[in-house]
Formats: structure tokens, C-alpha cells, sequence
């Protein structure tokens, strides 16, 4: 019996059901992932007392020399990763991480373009739910309605009727490659910065399987638990010229104490992302997402854009006279975890939603191959065209169970 099963019982239990529904689950939440036992060790480390508020070899505290150490360690790991020239490895999450680049170049009521929620973007990019909304003045792309791909020559008319300070390429459900080039020219014409959000693709970046931002934007933020595989966390990546402005956004403009534990398993995450196993783990994510792609078109259903390039895709349910939040209770039923979301000219609201988010990090680093992720969208079609029907779902959810006892999940398991 552990520690905290004999001092908190409660906690304890909650931690447990959740290790067992991650187990018997297959997670295709595209934002999720699993990491490494070390990764986990080195979160859960000492260094979650440490207060080190500064940066390496200027600290306001004593006895940040192994401090020092972690946070270089990150940052170097992490700008050869890239091949980026400057890193912070401070940002505690992805919204902090763009607060800060808004803090560094922003007053309140300043222009900023981004890519609208409902076409794939993301809260922090100026929806009005979001500070980023209400604080600045933000003006918003989308993609075409015939491709579904992002309208490049929307985002120049816009940025030329607006002159936003920042230009934001960057996403949270959209499935295609990004053109940060074309960006980067468009942003050069109007005199804007290019921020990079890459917190989906990071992953896939490091591993060169999607367009590199590194030559193109100034700045790029990242969370590290997406397609990273790392903790709860995120870091900007800058050129030259723009570090000490987001070194002194980043702290002490928007953030305190940095959590060097997180700092730590960032550093680890980065190591794991260096090694050659990486990249075939990618390569296998975006196997795994085409494969799961071209499956549910074999059955009938339209994949927004009509595939994908990373390791997310979008499915449109209303085609099967259901939604977005129907289908994602179906299939958590029955085991599979996914997540309801807007498409392209929705007409649904976002609670309800006409489509699914379906992403493979998380299968992919259970072990998952080609043939698996057919077999996972061949039940998802199934639980989707019955979705009353129990004995359809009963079914199911016993194929899931099977399936899932045969795949170790890293960090519980191994
Ligand atoms: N909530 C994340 C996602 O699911 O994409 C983005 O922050």
C-alpha cells in the first residue's frame, strides 16, 4: 500500500478509476497523449518546492543552482529540437504562452488577425468568450467553403484592410498543412509580426512531417502535452531579435515562479522528442490518422477537407442524420473518447456541434498500427449508424475491451 492510499483514500481512488479508464479507453482526443514513466518522475519530483522566479544565472532566490541546470538543460534540448535560436521553457500553458507574446507587442485595442474558432482555431486567438477577445481587437480568417483549406487570399485582403500588429497562423481543428511562407509574406506586406501557435503540430514538426514555422515566424508557441508527448505545459520560441522582449513578457510580465518540476519532465519530454524513435512514433500518427480517414470514407462518411496531414481529422456526423455531442456520447459509451466540435459553416452551436475531433497521438503511443486504427474507425462507424441500438453498442464495447486489454499504456504500465 502506498503513501497516499493510507493518508487520502479519496484522492487515491480518484487517481486509480482514472488510470483504469485511461486503460480501458481508446483516446482519440486529439489534444491527449501518454506520457513516459520518466517523464511522469521527473514531474512528480522535488523540484515542485523550488521557487526559482528569474532565469539561469539570475535568480531572485537562493539556491536555484540545480535549477539552473534543468532549465538549461530544457532550453538547449529544445532549441536543437527546433533548431530555433531562442527558447523559454517557462510558459505553464498555451493560453499563458500567447498572453505573453500579446503582452510584449500589444495595448489593449490592438489589431491582431487569427483564424477563427469555429473554423479550427483557437479560444485564445480572439474568440470573444476569451480575454484575447474582449482586450484587443481581433479581426478573423477561416477556409474556403469549397476546400475547406485556409483562404490565404482572405487573410491578405483582411490583413491589408486591417493592419494587425500580430498575424496568428495556427490551430486547434484543422486537419491540413499550414503555408507559414505564404504567412510570413503576407505578414512582411503589412508590417506584422508572425506568431506561430503550433500546439497541436509541435510534435509532428520536431519530427519533420509538417510544414517547419522555425524559418518563417519570429515567434512560436507550443503547448508540450499535444503530439510532444510531454507535460502539462508550453514554450515560445523566438528569433534574435524578439527574445528579451517575450523573456521579460514571459516573466515577469505575465508569470511568477516558473514550475521547475514541469520544467524538468519538459526537459525529458525534449530528450525523448530527440531520439530516433520519435520520428517513426510520428510517422506512425499520421499512418494511423489517414488510415482512420480513408476508413470512414469507405463507409460513407465526409471527412472535412477530405483528409488529413497531421495527426488529427474532422468528421462530419450530420451526413448521418446525428451531431457532434449525440456521437461523442455513443462512443464514449462504449469506450471511445472523443470530442463533439463546430465545422466549417456550421449551423449547429459549438456545445452541439455537426462533427467529431478524432486524433491519434494517444493510440499511436499505445502501440497502435495501421490495421488497428482501421479496425477503431470500422467501430466507430458501427456505434454512429446504431446509435439506439444496444446490442449494436453492447457488442462494441466488448471488441473495445478486447482490444484494449492487448496495449500496454506508457507511464501506467510500463
Ligand atoms: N483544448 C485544446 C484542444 O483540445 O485542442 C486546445 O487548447
Amino acid at each position: 500500500m502506498g503513501v497516499l492510499s493510507a493518508l487520502d483514500p479519496e484522492v487515491d481512488a480518484a487517481i486509480l478509476a482514472e488510470e483504469k479508464r485511461q486503460k480501458d479507453s481508446v483516446i482519440l482526443i486529439a489534444s491527449e497523449n501518454y506520457t513516459s514513466q520518466a517523464v511522469k518522475e521527473a514531474q512528480g519530483s522535488s523540484f515542485t518546492e523550488k521557487y526559482a522566479e528569474g532565469y539561469p544565472g539570475r535568480r531572485y532566490y537562493s539556491g536555484c543552482e540545480y535549477a539552473d541546470v534543468i532549465e538549461i538543460l530544457a532550453q538547449n534540448r529544445l532549441k536543437e529540437l527546433f533548431g530555433a535560436t531562442h527558447a523559454n521553457v517557462q510558459p505553464h500553458s498555451g493560453v499563458q504562452a500567447n498572453t505573453a507574446v500579446f503582452f510584449a507587442y500589444l495595448k489593449p485595442g490592438d489589431t491582431v488577425l487569427g483564424m477563427r474558432l469555429d473554423h479550427g482555431g483557437h479560444l485564445s486567438h480572439g474568440s470573444p468568450v476569451s480575454f484575447t477577445g474582449q482586450y484587443y481587437n481581433f479581426v478573423s480568417y477561416g477556409v474556403r467553403e469549397d476546400t475547406e483549406l485556409i483562404d490565404y487570399d482572405q487573410v491578405e485582403d483582411l490583413a491589408k484592410q486591417h493592419h494587425p500588429k500580430i498575424i496568428i497562423a495556427g490551430a486547434s481543428a484543422y486537419p491540413r498543412q499550414i503555408d507559414f511562407n505564404k504567412f510570413r509574406e503576407i505578414a512582411d506586406k503589412v508590417g506584422a509580426i508572425l506568431l506561430a501557435d503550433v500546439a497541436h503540430y509541435s510534435g509532428l514538426i520536431a519530427a519533420g512531417i509538417y510544414t517547419d514555422p522555425v524559418p518563417h515566424a519570429q515567434i512560436i508557441t507550443s503547448t508540450t502535452q499535444k503530439t510532444l508527448r510531454g507535460p502539462r505545459g508550453a514554450f515560445i520560441l523566438t528569433d534574435e531579435e524578439h527574445s528579451a522582449a517575450i523573456d521579460k513578457s514571459v516573466f515577469p510580465g505575465a508569470q511568477g515562479g516558473p514550475m521547475m518540476h514541469t520544467i524538468a519532465a519538459k526537459a525529458v519530454c525534449f530528450n525523448e522528442a530527440l531520439q530516433p524513435s520519435f520520428k517513426e512514433y510520428q510517422q506512425s500518427v499520421l499512418q494511423n490518422s489517414r488510415a482512420i480517414a480513408d476508413e470512414l470514407q469507405k463507409i460513407g462518411m465526409r471527412i472535412v477537407s477530405n483528409g488529413t496531414d497531421s495527426h488529427l481529422l474532422l468528421v462530419d456526423v450530420t451526413t448521418l442524420g446525428t451531431t457532434g455531442r449525440d456521437s461523442t456520447k455513443a462512443l464514449e459509451s462504449v469506450g471511445i473518447s472523443v470530442n463533439a466540435n463546430t465545422i466549417p459553416f456550421d449551423k449547429l452551436p459549438p456545445m452541439i456541434g455537426s462533427g467529431i475531433r478524432i486524433g491519434t497521438p494517444a493510440i499511436t503511443s499505445r502501440g497502435f498500427k495501421e490495421e488497428d486504427s482501421r479496425n477503431i474507425a470500422r467501430m466507430i462507424g458501427k456505434v454512429l449508424q446504431n446509435l439506439d441500438n444496444e446490442e449494436v453498442l453492447n457488442s462494441v464495447r466488448s471488441d473495445v475491451m478486447d482490444l484494449t486489454r492487448t496495449f500496454p499504456v506508457p507511464g501506467i504500465d510500463s
